[in-house]
C-alpha cells in the first residue's frame, strides 16, 4: 500500500470560484485521489482557502464586513460548495489558521538563521487618505507610453508594457480614487533567492519525469535569473512578522506576503487535520511532511493552474530547501492550462461564465464533473461552450452510459424477475468482450495512473461503448425467444458490465457510481478492478436481486441551452 499526499492549489478567498478553477486543479486532484483510494492506497488530499492579501481586504470592505468575519463566511461557502461537487478533501483548511501563523513564522525564522533573509528599504506608493501603502496594481493613472487610462501600476492593459507605479502620469489610488498619494520609504524582509539558485537547479535536475509545462516554466524563471523576493507587505491582515517568537521591531504594521504563507498552508492544513482528529483517532502530520517522521515513502503530488507553477517550482521549494530542515518536497507536479468561456475569459463583472454555485442550480454535480474531466485544459487551453456541454451530456452520459444501465436492468426485471440470471456458459462473443474490455481496462488504469485526465475520460467512454456494442450484437431480446440459457449468459454479463462501469466511473462520477452500486447490491466505495475482464465480468452472484436505479441522467434540451446562454453569456461573446 503506497502513501499518496495530494494538494490542489488553494482557492483564493474572495468569492466562489468559476468552473475553470474547478477544472484546473481541485477536480483532477479529486479524480486522482479517488482512483488511488480505490486502488487501496493511503491517500491524504489537502486543500484550503488562501485568505491573506489585499484582494481579501478589499473584498471584505466591499461587502461591508471586517476581514476576519468575511473570510470565515467565505471559507464556509467554499467548503460547502466543494463538498457539493463531491470533492473528497481529507481536510479543507484556512491559511489564516493559528497553525499557519506559527509555521510561517517558523520558516521565516529558520531562513533568517540560515542567512537567507535580509531587511531592505523600498520606496512604495502611500495613499494618505486611505492611510495605507498601495500594492502596484492598486495605483492607477495614465500610461506614459500610450496615454491609456486607467493603466495599472504593474502593467498597462492597452499597450501591454510592464510599468512601475512611479511611471504613471496623474496617479491615483484605485481603492479610493484619491490623488493624495506620495512615495515613502518602507522596510521589508527579502528572501535571498539569488543565493539559492544552484540548490534549486540541483533539485529540479532530479525531476526528469516531470511534464514539459511545469519544467519549462521553472527553467524559464531560473534562466532569466532569480531575484531576491520581498516576503513582507504593509498590510494589517495576514501573518504578523516576528523574530524568535517576538514581534519584529519596525514590522509591527506589516505581515508576511500572501504568496509566502499560502504554500506553507499545505503543511499547516495537514496540522489542522491532525489537530482536529475525532474520537481519539491519532493523526500524525509528520508522517506526511517530515522525512525524519516517516514521510520518506510518501509520494507528494501538486495540482494547479499554469499561473501558479513558478510559485511551486521556485518560491516554495526555496522556502523548504533554504530551511535545511527535513521537509517533504513535491514529487509530481500536474499543471493545467486555462478553461476559457467561449473565446474569452470567465468574468464576474461582465456576466460571462458559470460559477460553481450557479452550475449546481442548473444540473447535478456529476454532469459538470463529466464535462470538465472530458474537456480538461490539459495540453492546451480549452473553451467551454454550451453546445459541447449539451452534446457531452446527451451523448456520453445519456445515450451511452445511462441507456445501457437502464436497458439491461429493465430487461432483467421483465425476463428474469430482477435476479442475476444463473446458468449457461459464456461463448465466443463473451470471449471477445473479455479481450476487448481487458485491453481497455489496462489503458484506463494507465491513463489514470499517469494523470492523463482527458485520456482517462476517453478510455472510460470507450469502455461504456464496448458494453453497448456487446449488447447490440448479443441481442438478448432475440435470444430469449429461442435460447433462454444463452439469454441468461448475456444478461448476466450485461449486469456485470453495469457493476464494472460503476466501479471505473466512480473517480469521475462518484454520485452516479454510488446510485448504480446501490441498485446492484454492490458495496460502495468500490475497489479499482483488475485488468482481467473475465474475472471482473463474472463477479455478481447469480440469484442476487438487482433493480434499475432511478433516472441516472436527463438530456439537456435545446431550450435550456438557449436560456443558459442568455443568462450566462454564450456564442455572441
Ligand atoms: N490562491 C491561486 C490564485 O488565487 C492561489 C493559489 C495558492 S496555492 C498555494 O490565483
Ligand atoms: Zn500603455
Amino acid at each position: 500500500m503506497a502513501r499518496i499526499l495530494i494538494t490542489s492549489a488553494l482557492p483564493y478567498i474572495n468569492g466562489i470560484k468559476h468552473l475553470g478553477n474547478l477544472a484546473g486543479s481541485m477536480l483532477p486532484a479529486d479524480v486522482y485521489a479517488r482512483f488511488k483510494r480505490a486502488q487501496g492506497d493511503e491517500v491524504l488530499y489537502i486543500c484550503a482557502t488562501d485568505e491573506h492579501g489585499t484582494p481579501a481586504e478589499l473584498a471584505a470592505a466591499a461587502a461591508g464586513q471586517d476581514v476576519s468575519t468575511y473570510c470565515a463566511e467565505q471559507h464556509t461557502l467554499q467548503h460547502d460548495i466543494g463538498r457539493a461537487y463531491g470533492l473528497s478533501w481529507d481536510w479543507f483548511g484556512r491559511s489564516s489558521s493559528p497553525q499557519n501563523h506559527r509555521l510561517t513564522q517558523h520558516f521565516a525564522n529558520v531562513l533568517e538563521d540560515q542567512g537567507l533573509i535580509e531587511e531592505r528599504v523600498d520606496q512604495m506608493v502611500y495613499s494618505v487618505d486611505d492611510r495605507r501603502f498601495l500594492p502596484d496594481r492598486y495605483v492607477e493613472g495614465t500610461c506614459p507610453h500610450c496615454a491609456y487610462t486607467p493603466a495599472r501600476g504593474d502593467q498597462c492593459d492597452n499597450c501591454g508594457r510592464l510599468l512601475d507605479p512611479t511611471d504613471l502620469k496623474d496617479p491615483y489610488s484605485a481603492i479610493s480614487g484619491s490623488r493624495n498619494i506620495e512615495v515613502r520609504d518602507t522596510r521589508h524582509l527579502y528572501l535571498l533567492q539569488t543565493k539559492m539558485e544552484p540548490q534549486l537547479r540541483d533539485w529540479l535536475a532530479t525531476k526528469d519525469d516531470w511534464p514539459t509545462l511545469p519544467k519549462s516554466i521553472a527553467y524559464k524563471h531560473l534562466d532569466e535569473g532569480l531575484i531576491d523576493r520581498g516576503i513582507t507587505r504593509d498590510l494589517a491582515w495576514g501573518v504578523p512578522v516576528t523574530r524568535n517568537g517576538m514581534p519584529r521591531p519596525g514590522f509591527e504594521d506589516k505581515v508576511f506576503y500572501v504568496w509566502f504563507d499560502a504554500p506553507i498552508e499545505y503543511i499547516a492544513a495537514t496540522q489542522e487535520w491532525a489537530d482536529n482528529a475525532e474520537d481519539g483517532k491519532a493523526r500524525d502530520w509528520r508522517r506526511w511532511w517530515r522525512t525524519d517522521g516517516g514521510a520518506d515513502d510518501v509520494r507528494y503530488l501538486e495540482f494547479m493552474g499554469k499561473d501558479n507553477v513558478a510559485f511551486h517550482t521556485v518560491s516554495f521549494p526555496a522556502t523548504i530547501l533554504g530551511s535545511k530542515e527535513p521537509w517533504k518536497l513535491v514529487d509530481t507536479l500536474k499543471a493545467f492550462n486555462w478553461l476559457n468561456w467561449y473565446g474569452g475569459k470567465f468574468s464576474t463583472s461582465q456576466n460571462r461564465g458559470v460559477f460553481m454555485d450557479q452550475a449546481l442550480e442548473l444540473l447535478p454535480p456529476d454532469y459538470w464533473r463529466w464535462y470538465l474531466t472530458a474537456n480538461t485544459p490539459e495540453s492546451s487551453d480549452t473553451a467551454f461552450t454550451w453546445e459541447q456541454f449539451q452534446s457531452a451530456i446527451n451523448r456520453d452520459l445519456n445515450d451511452v452510459l445511462g441507456n445501457f444501465v437502464n436497458r439491461i436492468l429493465k430487461f432483467n426485471e421483465t425476463r428474469f424477475e430482477g435476479l442475476v440470471p444463473d446458468g449457461g456458459e459464456p461463448g465466443e462473443l463473451e470471449q471477445k468482450l473479455y479481450a476487448d474490455v481487458s485491453a481497455k481496462l489496462a489503458d484506463l488504469t494507465e491513463q489514470m495512473e499517469t494523470i492523463e485526465i482527458r485520456k482517462s475520460a476517453q478510455a472510460l467512454r470507450d469502455l461504456w461503448v464496448l458494453g453497448n456494442q456487446y449488447l447490440q450484437e448479443a441481442a438478448p431480446w432475440t435470444a430469449i425467444k429461442t435460447d433462454p440459457a444463452r439469454a441468461a449468459v448475456i444478461v448476466r454479463t450485461g449486469l456485470n458490465l453495469v457493476a464494472l462501469f460503476a466501479r471505473i466511473a466512480a473517480p469521475v462520477l462518484p454520485f452516479t457510481a454510488e446510485k448504480i452500486a446501490e441498485a446492484m447490491g454492490e458495496p460502495y466505495p468500490h475497489s479499482w478492478p483488475s485488468t482481467d475482464a473475465e474475472l471482473e465480468l463474472n463477479r455478481l452472484p447469480p440469484g442476487r436481486p438487482v433493480r434499475a436505479p432511478d433516472v441516472l441522467f436527463r438530456k439537456v434540451e435545446d431550450a435550456q441551452v438557449a436560456e443558459w446562454a442568455e443568462r450566462f453569456g454564450g456564442a455572441e461573446a
